[in-house]
């Protein structure tokens, strides 16, 4: 069994658990789909020689290997006579670089580990058991525009994404400028760790409800300035809480500044775009599919950046081989 997983952008960031063990986060977070970038996961249950895990041809080590297995043991807690399993996952992304392949990858193993096992799960399933992988895999479950609630219960069943505009409904663009291709050395777990140390998290936190609130308003009216007004904010408040933590965390290089910069200043220029970043130095940028070519020119002028990609909204996890 086969499955294919985008990875997604947030757009009101993750950054912080109220659960280590189980994904659950502080806040709610929102997040795009990006068509693409993405992971192929093959999975087979009754291997003859015990669970195998490869990742992009290798086998898996270390702290990626127990994350697979914990994960397989997961799903066999749901289907206990499936037996051994045989993992391959393929990525279509750079790897811990900060372009989010931890999400694509893991969603693509939730759903095609799920039925390779003879299980069936709906949306809202898939999405919780993708979530224990990786958090952010809960929202590549889904295409397009996506909500990652909260949740309430310890157990995390309410802690699972939700679609809020398929990929087809609204035509947006993300333009990534790659600043680095250094293994990040800072992992999101690790840096989520830090930042709720942070003097700022709790101010952080605060911000977050208002913040999904206008998101999820600009995405129901189509509205880009709104959007990338909250995006960039969120991005940059969540940058912020790490500058505060002790020890630091600072995920741009200088090239990652010279690129918000640019923006700004085409911004200022009447180019309507706005940044995101993650836990990397690279710059993502939201603009109309008018602007890309503006956009991506101008990214790819700036001294430091090596590379730059575009992507539309892109659809959610699917089986493409039984
Ligand atoms: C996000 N990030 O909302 C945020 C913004 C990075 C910056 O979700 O520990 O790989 O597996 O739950 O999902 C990256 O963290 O972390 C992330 P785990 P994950 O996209």
């Amino acid at each position: 069994m086969t499955a294919r997983a985008n990875v997604n952008v947030a757009l009101v960031k993750y950054w912080g658990k109220r659960d280590v063990t189980r994904n659950l986060p502080a806040t709610g977070s929102i997040s795009l789909t990006l068509d693409g970038l993405f992971v192929d996961a093959t999975v087979a249950f009754a291997s003859p020689n015990g669970d195998r895990f490869d990742i992009d041809g290798q086998p898996a080590r270390g702290e990626e290997r127990e994350r697979l297995q914990r994960f397989i043991d997961l799903v066999r807690q749901r289907a206990p006579d499936a037996g051994a399993a045989e993992v391959r996952t393929c990525s279509h992304v750079p790897r811990g670089i900060g372009l989010a392949s931890s999400a694509a990858a893991f969603a693509a193993v939730a759903l095609a580990a799920s039925r390779a096992a003879g299980l069936d799960l709906d949306g809202r399933t898939l999405s919780a058991l993708a979530r224990q992988g990786s958090g952010s895999a809960c929202r590549s479950i889904f295409g397009g525009f996506v909500e990652w609630h909260r949740g309430e219960r310890p157990d995390g069943a309410d802690s699972v994404a939700e679609p809020l505009l398929g990929p087809e409904e609204w035509d947006l663009r993300v333009v990534v400028a790659i600043t680095s291709r250094a293994p990040k050395a800072v992992p999101s777990r690790e840096g989520m760790r830090r930042a709720a140390a942070s003097p700022f998290y709790p101010a952080w936190v605060a911000e977050v409800d208002g913040d999904l609130r206008a998101a999820r308003e600009a995405i129901r009216a189509r509205d880009l300035p709104a959007l990338g007004e909250v995006a960039e904010r969120s991005a940059l408040a969540m940058h912020a809480v790490g500058l505060a933590a002790r020890p630091p965390l600072l995920y741009w290089r200088g090239a990652t500044v010279e690129c918000v910069h640019r923006v700004w200043a085409m911004r200022a220029d009447g180019v309507p775009a706005w940044v995101t970043i993650d836990a990397g130095p690279q710059v993502k940028v939201l603009c109309a599919p008018a602007h890309v070519a503006q956009v991506a020119e101008a990214l790819g002028a700036v001294p430091g950046v090596e590379g730059v990609l575009t992507c539309a909204p892109g659809r959610g996890a699917e089986v493409i081989a039984t």
